[in-house]
């Protein structure tokens, strides 16, 4: 595996950064999860408008640009010799001191990984997962905007173990408001009635898996709507299932212990998969 730091290619082993570096000491920098499919980068563009944006809002110049960006990206895959990945291209402050001022880091780092990576869930999207309301609550956007796909995940990875320790596969976050607000590292969509519902973003990501969700949606002539919504609606939902880079869209069959709708995949649910799969496979940027 050859990891892109800077310009320069490390194998696996010798890839380090400094223990100086911001990223490092305060997940000061920011991120993107993105997959490849037969050898197309798939949304490459909303990846990248993604991560220049997280960028800006924190006050970090990305020290290439958005075309750099993406033959980094291609070059990274040319390199390894992949055709289906996840790519982690990642900017982190940089080096400083043990302040945390940035204005102690003169330059920001570009880190790009990829590496073969299935389904994340494995035999779970025949299963269905199991899902655990948290107790931790889904930071604010007056204190940390969700829409900022920072190096700090300390809130999503506590979520995590407490789903984890429950017995679940993944975590299910409500607001502090006590709306329903996403998963760790997905969004989540509730189908009650035929139609789909999922919250507005936010007190989310605005998910790129998500938006492609929302537009299979539009083109099977499935009702969609984001609004506000509760436990209640998560209880009473027919199906549920989750989207996101890594975990695809996958469904979910159970709630704190409780079986949502008749506890088997939904057909709606179903033909979100599929179509999914569809445009995965059909579109993307090509790597050569
Ligand atoms: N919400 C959060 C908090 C995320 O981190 C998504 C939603 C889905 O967004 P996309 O654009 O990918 O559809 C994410 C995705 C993991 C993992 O291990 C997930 C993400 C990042 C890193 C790891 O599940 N982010």
């Amino acid at each position: 595996m050859q990891i892109y730091i800077d310009g320069i290619f490390y194998p696996k082993e010798e890839a380090k950064i400094s223990v100086f570096d911001h990223g490092f000491l305060y997940g000061d920098g920011a991120f993107e999860g993105i997959r490849a499919y037969n050898g197309r980068i798939f949304r490459l563009n909303e990846h990248i408008d993604r991560l220049y944006d997280s960028a800006k809002a924190i006050d970090l110049a990305v020290p290439i640009s958005k075309n750099e960006m993406t033959e980094v990206i291609k070059g990274v895959m040319k390199k390894n010799g992949l055709t289906n990945a996840y790519i982690r291209p990642i900017v982190t402050r940089g080096v400083g001191d043990l302040g945390l001022s940035p204005t102690k880091c003169p330059k920001a780092s570009i880190i790009v990984i990829a590496t073969e990576w299935g389904a994340m869930y494995g035999d779970l999207y025949e299963k269905g997962l199991k899902a655990i309301t948290v107790s931790v609550r889904r930071v604010p956007a007056e204190c940390l905007p969700p829409n900022i796909k920072s190096l700090n995940y300390l809130n999503n990875i506590l979520g995590k173990i407490e789903a984890n320790c429950k017995g679940g596969d993944e975590a299910i976050f409500f607001d502090t408001n006590g709306y329903l607000s996403e998963g760790s590292g997905d969004n989540i969509f509730i189908i009650k009635n035929g139609g789909i519902f999922t919250p507005h973003t936010i007190n989310n990501l605005k998910g790129i898996t998500r938006a492609v969700c929302i537009e299979i949606a539009h083109s099977l002539g499935i009702s969609i709507e984001e609004r506000n919504m509760g436990y209640f609606d998560l209880y009473t939902a027919d199906e549920i299932f989750v989207t996101g880079t890594a975990a695809e869209v996958a469904p979910i069959t159970l709630v704190d212990g409780r079986e949502i709708g008749s506890g088997k995949i939904g057909p709606v649910t179903r033909q979100v998969m599929e179509a999914f799969k569809k445009v995965t496979e059909s579109e993307g940027t090509p790597i050569a």
